[in-house]
């Protein structure tokens, strides 16, 4: 039998492995939300800084809920495949990036303790949109949230981010310790200073105290994150093994391209990122809202009309040549919506998209990035929706993607079978009994509070568009819908 991945020098010479002596580098950074996700991006750019520039950052990664990254990592010494999936093949990379693998539910203590090491410098987030508890609308902690109302509650015991990092930035006060830097890697907009804001909120109803001490102590460096990450597959694990000739539990595929953009603001220090391609500026919102509105937008879009029209994958919607046409007409009405950004050409930006999107290796499900509509739409669609309008461009693609995700928040497909929507406003959405209108859908989406923007409620343009598009899919499909918007 096969052995497993357990340290480096077992590797074959022919697989690459960290460039430097792991045990040489102590752990700086806690990680909170040990996915996929933080696998294929920031542990690989530490594991390029650390091979270069070396230091005292190697990462300790924590799940908040689930138990399973620690069982897969810590047999394996933290050590995980990143199967890179390119047009010219496959690339396996061991990454030796993370120092320890913890559950909050499991290592509770090592967890509390490791936030309030004073070689933790800084404490880096993927929790997803949802993670949070951010109520959008006010920018502040939302108390209905679950982790929000426990970690009020009971604010010695933290459970959630919030109550997490107000607990540990007050132990560490309190021990004479200098605060973390906290860097958000969530596709929120602007998206530091909206979880500082949201911190600070929590604080004032937990630990009030603190909130100067959060103001003008704590640095919230703002980031654009960047590399398709698909969901393990089944065959991710068997793929990696042929490919390191080694067992590994822990192994992720993701595409080949990455890109972080990073505000530099890190009063306690930071790796040397920029050593893996990262780049540091003075303002990352330009960065962010192009990804946000480009990349996820249409990823959004796309993942919407092309599940209804019975795509698995995204590669899938890129070989349907209509939805390959609807794909470009969002991207150009997304990019129309941006400000020149130096350096960066949008039409290049878009074809590059479109490439990434059809990458055959990939296994990226529709139904994946259909998750969580109700904490994607507002950044991804209905901002650029507006400044659309603002500049008196066509909205019909956004009106078309926002059609889209209302259609499918219904639930059921054109041929009746039904999925469940994984949507943390579930119960809101689906109205019961549901309304069989376009115009019956769209009032009980607005009614929603704090979901659609009012601007683009009040906005006849808008909801004439937007009802015309969802007539279509109710009354005659979404494969109608797609072949007629296509074609207009
Ligand atoms: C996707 C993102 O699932 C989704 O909503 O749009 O996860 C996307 O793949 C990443 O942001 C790419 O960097």
């Amino acid at each position: 039998m096969t052995h497993r991945l357990t340290s480096i020098d077992t590797l074959s010479d022919n697989v690459v492995r960290p460039a430097y002596r792991r045990e040489d580098h102590g752990s700086g950074i806690v990680h909170i939300g040990l996915g996929a996700f933080h696998k294929a991006h920031q542990a690989v750019y530490t594991d390029d800084a650390l091979a270069v520039s070396g230091g005292d950052w190697r990462i300790i990664g924590v799940s908040l809920r689930s138990t399973t990254a620690a069982e897969e990592l810590t047999p394996q010494n933290g050590l995980y495949t990143v199967v890179e999936r390119g047009k010219e093949g496959s690339r396996a990379r061991v990454i030796g990036a993370l120092a320890g693998a913890l559950s909050l539910q499991a290592d509770r203590p090592a967890v509390l303790h490791a936030l309030c090491a004073p070689a933790t410098r800084i404490v880096s987030l993927t929790v997803t949109e949802k993670g949070y508890g951010i109520d959008r609308s006010t920018g502040g902690a939302n108390p209905d949230h679950p982790a929000i109302a426990a970690d009020l509650a009971d604010p010695d015991n933290p459970q959630g981010v919030a109550g997490l990092l107000v607990w540990a930035l007050k132990a560490r006060r309190a021990a004479g310790t200098e605060p973390f830097t906290v860097l958000c890697c969530d596709n929120l907009p602007e998206n530091g200073p909206l979880v500082r804001s949201f911190l600070i909120d929590f604080a004032r109803r937990a630990a009030p105290d603190l909130v100067a001490h959060i103001e003008s102590e704590v640095a919230f460096p703002a980031t654009m994150v960047d590399r398709i990450t698909p969901a393990r597959g089944t065959g991710t694990l068997k793929l990696a093994e042929d490919m390191i000739g080694l067992r590994d539990a822990a192994a992720i595929e993701c595409e080949a391209f990455r890109q972080w953009v990073i505000e530099d603001s890190f009063p306690q220090g930071r790796p040397d990122w920029a050593a893996g391609g990262a780049l540091f500026v003075k303002d990352v919102r330009p960065f962010e809202e192009m990804k946000l509105r480009m990349l996820n937008g249409t990823h959004s879009m796309l993942a919407y009309s092309g599940f209804l029209a019975g795509h698995t994958y995204v590669r899938d919607v890129m070989a349907d040549p209509a939805l390959a046409q609807l794909v470009r007409r969002h991207l150009a009405a997304a990019a129309a919506t941006l400000d020149p950004l130096p350096g960066v050409d949008l039409g290049t930006y878009a074809e590059d998209l479109a490439r990434r999107f059809a990458n055959p290796h990939l296994g990226h499900e529709t139904y994946q990035i259909a998750m969580d509509g109700s904490e994607k739409m507002p950044q991804r669609i209905f901002s650029p929706a507006l400044d659309a309008l603002k500049r008196g461009q066509s909205i019909e693609a956004f009106a078309f993607a926002a059609a889209a995700w209302m259609r499918y928040t219904l639930g059921q497909r054109d041929d009746g079978s039904t999925y469940e929507l994984r949507d943390p406003m579930q119960i809101a959405l689906q109205a019961s009994p549901a309304p069989s209108s376009a115009d019956g859908i769209i009032g009980h989406l607005n009614g929603i509070a704090g979901l659609v923007p009012d601007a683009l409620k009040d906005n006849t343009a808008w909801q004439t568009a937007l009802a015309v598009n969802l007539d279509i899919m109710l009354t005659r499909g979404m494969r109608t819908a797609i072949d007629e918007a296509a074609a207009s």
